[in-house]
């Protein structure tokens, strides 16, 4: 299959196609290790992926919060040159498993139709943001940046948004994030940001710019599209004018299995899945092998760790043939589990309701 504007190879068996995205199949995690590997990585573009070279490339920064001279640039080089960090981090979008909330939920929501693949995991090594800021000479009264990609404007509805962008505040650059250049030990794919892009643990997806190009810093709140109109949260559930711009994600989990996968009555299988949590690390997986009757605890794989997910098993003999509901149900270790439903919004973010599997044992 081949997307609008996606340049890796998209196998039916590993990705659905959904418009200028690429979706992951959940499904097919089963044969990916810890980390999901770059060409088997969800793709999600507002246009489409732009093939840069790293020689030509540089960021920019700019604005008010700098004191001093001001743009200030660093080329390719120049970045690599300085001392690195290397870190695990999902990458989820905001709306993956929107589409539940019109399977599981019965409620209308716009947006891209992912189910639980639009999430991955990878080692991301590249220096700190904050590294770069102060090099820059970042003002000790600077608030806001404003990371923006190379990618082509984003049009819709007739309407030019302008470059993808997306205000992040002083405290959470100069925190965790990383100016990614290597996915997995290898330069970024085109696909995934090359040469550079952000990356923001545990925040929503659409933080960690890709084809950064340039950042805006400000010593007042600054605001895009981004962050007015998409992604936060609208409807009768949340205040009028939506809730604050989203940051973090929530917590999910998932079998690897089809939806509707049939299975044989009489012999053991190994279900398996993975559990994940923006806030803390997964505690404690439940499995149900009975619509939610009863559960039992399923078998952790990976210790517990911030920004990460975690692979997950339960062995599972069903005798009777028919229809049956799975479930599987994480809690994290600050307490959060995943609840039964999850609170609607009109743009379909943040699904964190436990969910609904069926398969059909014959
Ligand atoms: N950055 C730019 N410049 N353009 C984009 O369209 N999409 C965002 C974010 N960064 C996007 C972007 C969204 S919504 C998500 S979920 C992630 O990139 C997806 O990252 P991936 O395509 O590497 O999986
Ligand atoms: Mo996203």
């Amino acid at each position: 299959a081949a997307a609008p504007g996606i340049v890796k190879p998209l196998p039916e068996q590993y990705f659905t196609v959904r418009g200028t995205n690429a979706e992951a199949r959940f499904d097919a995690f089963g044969d990916t290790g810890f980390l999901t590997p770059a060409d088997r990585f969800f793709v999600r573009n507002h246009t489409t992926t732009p093939v840069l070279d790293a020689q030509d490339w540089r960021l920019t920064l700019w604005g008010d919060g700098l004191h001093g001279r001001s743009p200030v640039h660093f080329t390719y080089g120049h970045l690599r040159d300085l001392p690195s960090v290397t870190r695990t981090a999902l990458v989820e979008c905001a709306g993956n498993a929107r589409s539940l909330y019109a399977t599981q939920q019965g409620q209308a929501v716009s947006g891209t139709a992912w189910t639980l693949g639009a999430v991955g995991a990878a080692r991301w090594r590249g220096v700190r943001l904050g590294e770069v800021l102060r090099r820059a000479g970042l003002a000790h009264d600077a608030v806001d940046l404003m990371p923006r990609g190379l990618d082509a404007p984003y049009v819709s509805g007739g309407t030019d948004h302008g470059r993808v962008r997306r205000p992040l505040p002083v405290a959470k650059a100069l925190d965790d994030v990383i100016l990614a250049y290597e996915m997995n030990g290898e330069p970024l794919p085109y696909d995934h940001g090359h040469p550079v892009r952000l990356i923001v643990p545990d925040w929503v997806g659409i933080a960690s710019v890709k084809w950064l190009g340039d950042i805006e810093v400000s010593t007042r709140p600054l605001t895009s599209p981004w962050s007015t109109d998409w992604y936060r949260l609208l409807g009768e559930a949340h205040p009028p004018g939506g809730s604050a711009p989203l940051t973090r994600q929530t917590l999910k989990s998932g079998y690897q299995l089809p939806f509707g996968a049939t299975l044989e009555a009489g012999r053991v299988h190994r279900l398996t899945g993975r559990a994940w949590s923006a806030h803390a690390p997964v505690r404690s997986v439940d499995v149900s092998t009975d619509g939610g009757a009863t559960w039992r605890p399923a078998r952790l794989h990976d210790g517990p760790r911030r920004g990460a997910w975690v692979r997950w098993s339960a062995p599972w003999r069903p005798e009777r043939t028919g229809p049956v509901t799975l479930l599987s149900r994480t809690t994290d270790a600050a307490g959060n589990v995943q609840p039964d439903r999850a609170v609607h919004n009109t743009q379909g973010y943040l699904f964190d309701a436990i969910v609904r599997h069926p398969v059909a044992i014959a």
